[in-house]
């Protein structure tokens, strides 16, 4: 090797797979070099898996468009400028709306890559919680509250969700997730195509249900259309199935069994048929295997999380587990035991639901954020609480949430708004300022989140890999700044003792911190962790209840009346869809692609195009269309002009769009990103269709589409 390479181990935080990576740096008079990304075989637990996006994570630190000092707007122009003035400008903005409008007149936004930084963590969480607003929303409402609102109610907490025993299940039974694009979510699966090859060659099966025949459903055993938003009764009818067949062996800390018998009794796989379109016969045989298998594990994501009845697909899945005796379980579904125990050591709330609501439309909070498909009312709607100053921390809402365009024009009507991100990008350019802090290579990382959802307990440290430019911020310093420089400006400051003890906690470095953690956790420590940089493994998942319950009595509900309430709701909307015949909307992703973000990269955007409307050629054929015509998609919302490709990948009357597309940045910045065609599915989802917990229903929104 030259001596001026070097090689490092370094890990990949753009999904929840959380792959270890050897890197080769090149060390040159103007800069170290990423030249080359691989893999690392000795990390215990992702055993040497890397995707396309690992390797493109050297684009991000070279990419000439990122933003490497903070900008602000004059005069409707960017202009850099140094970080005193930029944090200043935000803390004496901030502070003036606060002081003349309240606490709530400041609206929040965290995106995603808040959950991939160690910084955020530590530092990011106590700045949302500084200025005490209920206007905090993030990512999570167009994603998993679902999955934590039910996890809350039936386990006592809103992060202990259960796991799929991947390496040892016999029967893998999927809703709504697509992990060989994914690569896994809330199961942290690295490696997901061996594992699955793994859990073939011991026997074992995988079954999925989606309505797109996914790379999931390519490879698995059995793929049943199902058409979008209807699940939950799929998922009844085989709780009921359970009842009927006397197949149900729940444990002993199980209360109201019987409650859940008579809440099914009326769901019978026939009706489950002429909603889902799958045969009844099939949802039966179905039943009867996963009951029969030696360790199953019923998972469902983000196609279940994101639909009208997300938190009774969620509560209904964990009831499937429950009853047919797969909750903590070998091969089945189990909690984590990770080193930095967040449930058990209480560093996140056990989550709570409906203590205020919005103002405008009495929507309910979840655990301490509202839903985002209400952000923009709250600016657009004058009155008292009316947001007045926004800030996003790593955050695309103008192409990730529904309506996103309207919430763009809203953000233009703000007194004053900024942002944490590396780009220019749809959202940030409705700021005053943006503050961009160093990259994922830059950094110390630990992931204190997804050690906590993987399929192994493993633990990992890992040192930045590459220097701190001079006179660059990382995100929790920006944080600590921000919250420091914002408080001493507020008329109504925090007692002094407390602001004190505020300077001198944020002052302390995520690394400190996580050390700190780790000791006290008991299972390693960040000394051993350094002299293993590719991880330690602490062993499978194992049962560990009901001790490790977080509920009072150590006890499982298994009919919360919140969630079954909801059955009534759904009883209702399923007589009006029995019998629809129109055109419904869901999304998709791409191995290639990262959310919104990683399109400025030619590595991963060449190649064949991928921002086409799939449909199905009956589909078409139907509307005189043609495979690649324009065509106009319309729903409540909006309407978008995007090609057609003919897919019998599809379900009929399902059509699909990737989300994260649709980039509208002008100028200089950004080049490859704005050459990507596509359009944002978010102009079409509506802020509307929610879900019992105030998550969007982003799947299955009513769409025609003709052509232009
Ligand atoms: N219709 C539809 N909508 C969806 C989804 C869907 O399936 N369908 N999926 C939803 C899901 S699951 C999610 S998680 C959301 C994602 O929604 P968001 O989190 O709002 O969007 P991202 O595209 O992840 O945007 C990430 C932002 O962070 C910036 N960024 C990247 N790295 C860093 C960093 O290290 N620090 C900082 N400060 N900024 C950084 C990027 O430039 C970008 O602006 O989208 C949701 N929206
Ligand atoms: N390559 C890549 N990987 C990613 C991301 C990315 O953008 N790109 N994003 C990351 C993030 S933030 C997340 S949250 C995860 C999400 O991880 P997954 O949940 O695995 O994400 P998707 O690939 O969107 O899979 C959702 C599936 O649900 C199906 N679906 C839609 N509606 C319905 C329905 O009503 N019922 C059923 N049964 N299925 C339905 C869709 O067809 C799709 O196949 O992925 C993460 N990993
Ligand atoms: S699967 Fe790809 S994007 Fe996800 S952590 Fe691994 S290398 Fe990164
Ligand atoms: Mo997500």
């Amino acid at each position: 090797m030259d001596p001026t390479t070097t090689r490092t181990l370094g890990v990949c935080n753009l999904c929840e797979a959380i792959c270890g990576l050897e890197l080769t740096i090149e060390h040159r008079a103007e800069g170290d070099r990423v030249t080359g990304i691989r893999g690392n075989p000795s990390d215990p637990l992702s055993r040497g898996h890397i995707c396309p996006k690992g390797v493109a994570l050297a684009d991000i630190h070279s990419d000439p468009d990122r933003l490497r000092a903070p900008v602000k707007k004059v005069d409707g122009e960017w202009v850099e400028t140094t970080w005193d003035d930029a944090l200043d400008l935000v803390a004496e903005n901030v502070a003036r709306v606060i002081n003349t409008h309240g606490k709530d007149a400041l609206g929040i936004y965290l995106g995603n890559p808040n959950a991939h930084s160690l910084g955020s963590a530590t530092h990011g969480v106590r700045l949302v919680k500084a200025f005490r607003t209920r206007n905090r929303f993030s990512a999570s409402s167009v994603d998993q509250i679902p999955h934590q609102f039910v996890a809350s109610l039936m386990f006592g907490h809103q992060l202990m969700i259960p796991i799929t025993d991947i390496d040892r299940t016999s029967y893998f039974l999927v809703f709504g997730a697509n992990p060989m694009a994914s690569n896994g979510s809330l199961m942290t699966v690295p490696d997901f195509p061996n594992r699955v090859r793994e859990l073939r060659r011991r026997g074992g099966r995988m079954v999925v249900f989606d309505p797109r025949r996914t790379e999931t459903a390519k490879i698995a055993d059995e793929h049943f259309f199902v058409r979008p938003g209807t699940d939950a009764v799929v998922l009844l009818a085989m709780l009921h199935v359970l009842f009927a067949e006397g197949l149900t062996r729940p444990a002993a800390y199980v209360d109201n069994v019987e409650r859940v018998r008579e809440l099914v009794a009326d769901f019978t796989p026939e009706c489950a048929e002429t909603l889902s379109g799958v045969a009844a016969e099939d949802i039966r045989r179905i039943t009867r295997e996963y009951a029969a298998a030696d360790g199953a594990a019923a998972y469902g994501r983000i196609g279940l999380s994101t639909q009208g009845f997300g938190s009774v697909c969620q509560w209904a899945l964990n009831c499937l587990n429950i009853l047919s005796g797969n909750l903590d379980r070998e091969g089945g579904m189990l909690f984590t035991e990770p080193a930095v125990d967040f449930v058990e050591r209480g560093l996140i709330g056990r989550g709570h639901f409906d203590k205020y609501r919005s103002r405008v439309r009495n929507a309910p909070e979840y655990g301490g954020e509202l839903p985002v498909s209400v952000f923009a009312e709250e600016i657009e709607t004058p009155g008292e609480g009316q947001i007045r100053a926004v800030l996003t921390i790593a955050g695309n809402p103008v192409l990730s949430t529904p309506d996103g365009r309207r919430l763009g024009e809203a953000f233009d009507k703000l007194d004053f708004m900024a942002a944490v991100d590396i780009y220019l990008n749809e959202t940030t350019r409705h700021a005053d300022v943006i503050l961009p802090p160093t990259t994922a290579l830059e950094r110390d990382h630990y992931d204190i989140v997804f050690h906590g959802l993987a399929v192994r307990n493993t633990a990992r440290f890992t040192p930045a890999v590459l220097p701190k430019p001079r006179g660059a911020r990382h995100d929790w310093e920006i944080f600590r700044d921000l919250v420091l420089r914002i408080q001493a400006r507020l008329d109504r400051k925090p007692p002094l003792a407390a602001r004190l003890r505020e300077r001198l906690t944020l002052s302390l470095s995520p690394t400190f911190l996580i050390g700190m953690l780790l000791r006290t956790g008991g299972r390693t420590t960040i000394s051993e962790l350094r002299k293993h940089p590719e991880g330690v493994d602490l062993g499978p998942l194992r049962p560990t209840l009901p001790e490790r319950l977080m509920t009072r009595d150590k006890r499982i509900d298994l009919a919360p009346a919140v969630l079954t309430d909801d059955l009534t709701r759904l009883r209702a909307e399923m007589t009006e869809l029995d019998g629809a015949d129109g055109l419904v909307l869901i999304g998709r992703r791409h191995q290639k692609d990262c959310n919104s973000w990683m399109h400025n990269t030619e590595r991963l955007t060449k190649g064949r195009a991928r921002h086409q409307l799939l449909m199905h050629p009956d589909d078409l054929a139907a509307r005189g269309l043609t495979d690649g015509a324009l065509v106009e998609v319309t729903s409540r919302v909006g309407s978008v002009a995007v090609e057609v490709a003919a897919a019998d990948d599809m379900m009929r009357g399902v059509v699909s769009l990737p989300h994260g597309f649709g980039h509208q940045v002008d100028g200089t910045r950004l080049e490859h990103a704005t050459k990507v065609t596509g359009v944002s599915i978010n102009d079409l989802t509506d802020p509307e269709r929610l879900d019992l917990s105030g998550n969007a229903a982003l799947s299955g929104v009513p769409v025609t589409v003709a052509a232009l």
